[in-house]
């Protein structure tokens, strides 16, 4: 190895500070065997830990300052101890699942071990002051999920260094100097979305510093069948710069158990970035893995002898111990001590740890406990009870479900038996239960003052004179409201920038607020939501616009596993109050009519979906959106640009409450239910109903997440006694979901005389052309004869059937 270089020792690296990063990497160390252990002895479900991968980070959290972000993975551990950002005794509360913000700040218990976070966020969903902080976008576990969002991350500092109305926003950025930090796994790097955000980071010359820690496996997939030549730096060169010629990167490869090489590799990467906004990509190879990847196995079963040798002689651990010796910073008898401290220190932080995790549980059962104790007496099942009071106090891994499970049980041994005493059971279980409740469920939406459902609704208000419009003219006055009251809107997205759209809605804009508040993307979805979520997590109000309905489908996994889920995983640490953009149901062929909503629906809970059936609620919408701080789906009507509407005079002040329907007409005899597109068609087929007596009444649910609040429609229901559910989605997809609503929720099915009826589309995907559409979708006629139908059954005289 190199001996220190007479400038490092003078200036940054003192004899302390090397025996202290020895000291955090041997820290590091134990918390993983120790954390082995703890999961393989049963006292965790699982773990996953970063050993081999600790010297890097020592030389990266050199460079981590104040105010910057790391977006990474669960092999980080090293960095958080070294920045003081995770403490060891968090480590293992998140081990143990401790259901408290107290003992585990990153995700109080709800997420896996080493996934971190941390708190950018006060308790009331206010934001802290990020530039005081050593900030982590919350860590998730699909593979290559920590990258999309890195994008938005670092572009976020190259917004307030150059756009002067963020100036003032220095609770976010100072003059825009933070790096975005992300690290990766070399397998990972197999993964499309990670070349997707290295190209847009690239694109945008965004200060991120991305490390690859490279130990030649995924689990035990090798290099060889992950990437070409098994070597992502040589793959990388393509992005290398050209300083003065061309963009790109700065490249660099550097061994995971070189001090040195890492230290000054970190340092000159970290000093670019910060000052030229110029991003990095550091390749950090002969990385090794001493425990294997996980507690799911061992990695004896895939490496050969050979590598395994290798393993032990370049762990970073062992290779730094020996250069210390060398170099004669310490001798070995020093570094046992530090070893011999850290061990026990570790040790006894993670028995803390234990005590802290265990003994409210502890608590809980012995409560539950006495009350058996209480109740046997009186009771013919004694014996029962204190079988179950036994299992509750010998947990070897306490958990509140067996207390749960024990109440149950003694509950249902004693449904017989009139004691009073049960009641203190039955009333302890109804305690716990709003408990585990918060526990696990709070957070899913705003709980903030900003939340979306408190934002004040301000009706449109028309002058006499109002003009009528196309629909995309108001939404764009809508925007350009929106970016004139608020500088920290951004948007942008494939054809927005110069564009304005491929509907206009921007157009001119870009002219008006400039290239960097509305922007065109590559096409690239995943990175385009990325890039929101991370202008959203710093403090900016993106609106990011994917151009079709049918395109959500590229992004949906990154919305669905990292932009729904920030606000709980995190319980409520993070947001990322991110507007979704996008438009459909209806246009021509198969890819730009698709209406997926159930697919929405279902796999992004923690979002609102909303699908205004014409740009005066799409206006309304985003209006109360930009004054909440939640992230959202927006789903424009294809169709509805190119019909008017009028314009109200306070387009940029005037908002839709969320979760409200509305009543669009009123009938006695049926309830139509819908929204988007199918909402014209539907009064279209009212007003057809009238023709041959019939009156219906249609709601618009304009708002499928949330739903309904009001209860609506089951208001409509008891009036008509049926319904029918009608949309563009699959068999069973949305109107089922708006089915159970009524039906279950509201408790709809009583004011029923009919059965309840649903008209989506047909199965498959919308054929091309006219025809096509009409035979793919509910259209005007079928949705009179579905109608029809149903009151034909309630009176066969008065409504024969003439179309069959
Ligand atoms: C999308 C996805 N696919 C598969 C997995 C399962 N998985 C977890 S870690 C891993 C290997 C990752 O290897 P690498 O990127 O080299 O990182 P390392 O764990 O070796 O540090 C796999 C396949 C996952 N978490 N997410």
């Amino acid at each position: 190895m190199t001996p220190i270089p007479e400038s490092l020792l003078d200036t940054t690296l003192t004899r302390e500070d090397i025996l202290l990063d020895y000291r955090i990497v041997q820290r590091s160390r134990h918390a993983s065997l120790i954390g082995r252990r703890e999961v393989l002895s049963g006292k965790a479900k699982f773990g996953i830990f970063g050993d081999g991968k600790e010297l890097a980070q020592i030389a990266l959290a050199k460079v981590f300052r104040k105010g910057d972000f790391r977006s990474g993975y669960y092999r980080d551990q090293t960095l958080m101890f070294a920045l003081e950002a995770f403490s060891v005794q968090e480590f293992f509360a998140q081990l143990y699942a401790h259901a408290d913000v107290a003992a585990d700040p990153s995700t109080a218990g709800r997420g896996m071990n080493a996934h971190f976070a941390t708190r950018l966020l006060n308790p009331d969903g206010s934001w802290r002051n990020l530039s005081e902080t050593y900030n982590n976008a919350s860590d998730v576990s699909p593979t290559g999920a920590q990258m999309p969002r890195l994008v938005g991350l670092a572009y976020a500092s190259k917004l307030y260094r150059e756009l002067s109305d963020l100036k003032h926003l220095s609770q976010f950025s100072r003059n825009g100097d933070e790096i975005a930090f992300g690290t990766v796994g070399n397998a990972t790097c197999a993964e499309g979305m990670v070349w997707e955000a290295i190209n847009a980071i690239g694109v945008l010359q965004a200060p991120a510093v991305l490390s690859i820690w490279d130990d030649g496996y995924g689990i035990s997939v090798s290099n060889e069948h992950q990437m070409v030549k098994q070597n992502m730096s040589e793959l990388l060169k393509g992005f290398q710069r050209e300083p003065g010629r061309t963009n790109g990167y700065d490249l660099y490869t550097v061994r995971a158990w070189d001090y040195l090489a890492l230290v000054e590799t970190y340092q000159k990467a970290a000093e670019i970035a910060r000052t030229e906004h110029v991003p990095a990509l550091i390749h950090v190879i002969e990385v090794t893995q001493p425990q294997g990847h996980s507690t799911s196995g061992s990695h004896e079963r895939y490496k050969s002898k050979e590598r395994l040798e290798w393993e032990q002689e370049f762990d970073c651990l062992n290779k730094f111990r020996a250069w210390i010796i060398e170099q004669s910073i310490a001798t070995a008898e020093e570094l046992q001590r530090i070893d011999d401290e850290e061990r026990t220190g570790v040790e006894a932080t993670r028995k803390r740890a234990w005590e802290a995790y265990t003994q409210p549980i502890q608590a809980d059962a012995q409560e539950v406990a006495d009350i058996l104790d209480e109740i046997a007496p009186h009771s013919a099942h004694a014996a029962r009870l204190e079988q179950i009071k036994q299992r509750l106090l010998n947990q070897q891994l306490p958990l509140r479900r067996e207390i749960m499970i024990g109440i149950r049980e003694a509950l249902l041994a004693l449904r017989a038996e009139p004691i009073p005493g049960k009641q203190v059971l039955t009333a302890w279980k109804q305690k716990l239960e709003p408990v585990q409740t918060d526990r696990y469920s709070s957070h899913l939406y705003s709980q903030s003052a900003e939340a979306a459902l408190k934002v004040a609704e301000v009706r449109p208000v028309y002058s006499d004179n109002a003009s009528q419009i196309h629909g995309f003219e108001l939404l764009n006055t809508c925007f350009d409201a929106a970016l004139a009251r608020d500088p920290r809107v951004v948007a942008f997205g494939e054809d927005v920038g110069r564009l304005g759209d491929v509907n206009q809605g921007f157009a001119g804009l870009q002219a008006k607020y400039g290239v960097l508040r509305v922007s065109d993307t590559g096409i690239r979805e995943t990175t385009i939501i990325g890039q929101a979520i991370g202008l959203a997590m710093r403090g900016l109000r993106p609106i990011a616009e994917i151009q079709y309905l049918d395109y959500l489908l590229y992004a949906i996994q990154i919305i669905s596993d990292d932009l729904a889920t920030l606000h709980w995983r995190t319980k409520g640490g993070q947001k990322a109050p991110v507007i979704i953009r996008t438009r459909g149901h209806r246009l021509e062929g198969v890819w730009h009519s698709g209406s997926l909503m159930a697919g929405a629906l279902h796999l992004l809970r923690g979002m609102h979906i909303l699908v205004p059936r014409n740009m005066t609620q799409a206006a309304g919408f985003y209006n109360t959106l930009l004054r909440a701080d939640e992230p959202a789906l927006v789903v424009e009507v294809l169709n509805g640009y190119r019909l008017k509407e009028r314009l109200p005079d306070n387009i940029g002040e005037f908002t839709v409450p969320l979760g409200v329907p509305e009543v669009v007409r009123s009938g006695s005899d049926l309830t139509l239910v819908t929204y988007g597109a199918t909402c014209r068609l539907t009064l279209e087929a009212a007003e057809l109903l009238a023709q041959v007596g019939i009156e219906a009444e249609v709601i618009d649910v304009q708002s499928l997440l949330p739903f309904d609040l009001p209860g609506r429609i089951v208001e409509s229901l008891k009036k008509t006694s049926r319904v029918i559910f009608i949309d563009e989605d699959v068999p069973g997809g949305t109107t089922a979901y708006m089915l159970q609503e009524v039906l279950e929720k509201q408790g709809g099915y009583q004011w029923l005389d009919s059965p309840p009826r649903t008209l989506p589309g047909q199965p498959h995907r919308p054929a091309y052309g006219s025809d096509g559409d009409y035979w793919s979708k509910p259209n005007t006629e079928t949705i009179f004869e579905a109608a029809y139908e149903m009151m034909h059954e309630v009176d066969p005289e008065r409504y024969p059937v003439f179309y069959k």
